[in-house]
């Protein structure tokens, strides 16, 4: 594989170099590695990251799904990222379904890829960032990360996003009570879907009254029908008003600062776990306390190096 080629190739927006830059990045393979370093960073920097969150059935994927039709109007490139939670709880179909479901299958202008969170320990945060950052480079102006707003792993990678939209709708009262300090700090617009459902106006009220601010009710409260696409084009152009005012005021520099880093402690823990167990496996300690013995080993392993070489030199000399 040469990634010369694949990175010239993903520029070009072509669909099978990204979804194989992704593949490489998410096997750890050196290759996306490289591919990564190679980005180009302008093509980074302008694009958009939207994160859409939600409990499981509240009608994200239908969401995205018309956002990506028209955004697609718009003449604009898209990406999306769907964290799956292989979860049989979430009676929906996962993006991908719906994506290729509506008439995206082939436009070779959406990039779609989903991950499962299923079997993985941690590196999704970082595994999505990259994914992400490969779509923008490859010339998307938008890119969606849709995942299940359940745990705090997917709390993490909504942190991601430039944006995050929380979908609700009527009928998930008690997931949404529970939610609710949370889908207030995070989400920048609270999305009421299926407005055509009973319901829906009380769920509007409720949300209203959780935000103090009148100005902000009227900014950051929605509605939409996203199986009749209702209220989506309301909802993107709110999104870009948004956009401008972040990029404006310095705020979206600062999110993705954070967001980096982020990113940054997912991926070191993760290059972690592998040493880390190997050096317990070794040490084969049968009677210290497991919590002592991590703190020792983590101590040695990220503090000690420094100055054992240091002792080292005074040693050997
Ligand atoms: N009545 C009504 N149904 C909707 C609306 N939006 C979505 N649905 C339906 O709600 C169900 C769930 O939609 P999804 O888009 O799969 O929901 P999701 O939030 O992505 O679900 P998960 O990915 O499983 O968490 C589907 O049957 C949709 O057709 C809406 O505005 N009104
Ligand atoms: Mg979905």
């Amino acid at each position: 594989m040469n990634v010369d080629f694949l990175v010239q190739a993903l520029h070009r927006g072509d669909a099978r170099s990204v979804a194989r830059a992704i593949t490489l990045v998410e096997e750890g393979d050196a290759g996306g590695t490289a591919i990564l370093e190679q980005l180009d960073r302008e093509r980074i920097e302008q694009a958009l990251l939207i994160g859409v969150t939600g409990p499981p059935g509240a009608g994200k994927s239908t969401l995205c799904a018309q956002m990506i039709g028209q955004l697609r109007d718009r003449d604009l490139r898209v990406g999306i990222v769907a964290i799956d939670p292989s979860s049989p709880l979430s009676g929906g179909a996962i993006l991908g379904d719906r994506v290729r479901m509506m008439r995206h299958a082939l436009d070779p202008g959406v990039a779609v890829r989903s991950m499962a969170t299923r079997g993985r320990l941690g590196g999704l945060c970082s595994a999505a960032g990259a994914a992400v950052r490969i779509m923008a480079a490859s010339g998307c102006r938008v890119v969606l990360l849709e995942t299940v707003g359940v745990g705090q792993s997917e709390m993490d990678i909504v942190a991601l996003a430039d944006i995050t939209i929380m979908v609700l709708a009527p009928g998930f009262g008690d997931e949404i009570q529970a939610m609710k300090a949370g889908i207030l700090e995070v989400a920048d617009l609270l999305v009421i879907n299926k407005a055509d459902q009973p319901g829906a106006q009380r769920l509007r009220l409720d949300m209203a009254a959780a935000l103090r601010d009148p100005g902000d009710r009227q900014q950051r409260i929605l509605e939409t029908v996203a199986s009749e696409g209702r209220g989506v084009t309301e909802l993107l152009d709110r999104i870009f008003l948004l956009e401008e005012a972040l990029r404006d005021g310095g705020a979206l520099e600062r999110r993705r600062r954070r967001s980096r880093e982020l990113e940054t402690l997912d991926q070191a823990l993760e290059l972690l776990r592998e040493p880390l167990r190997q050096r317990i496996r070794d040490r084969n300690e049968k009677t210290r306390d497991p919590r002592e013995l991590a703190r020792e080993i983590v101590e040695r392993m990220v503090i000690m190096p420094a100055q054992a070489a240091r002792n080292d030199d005074e040693h050997g000399s």
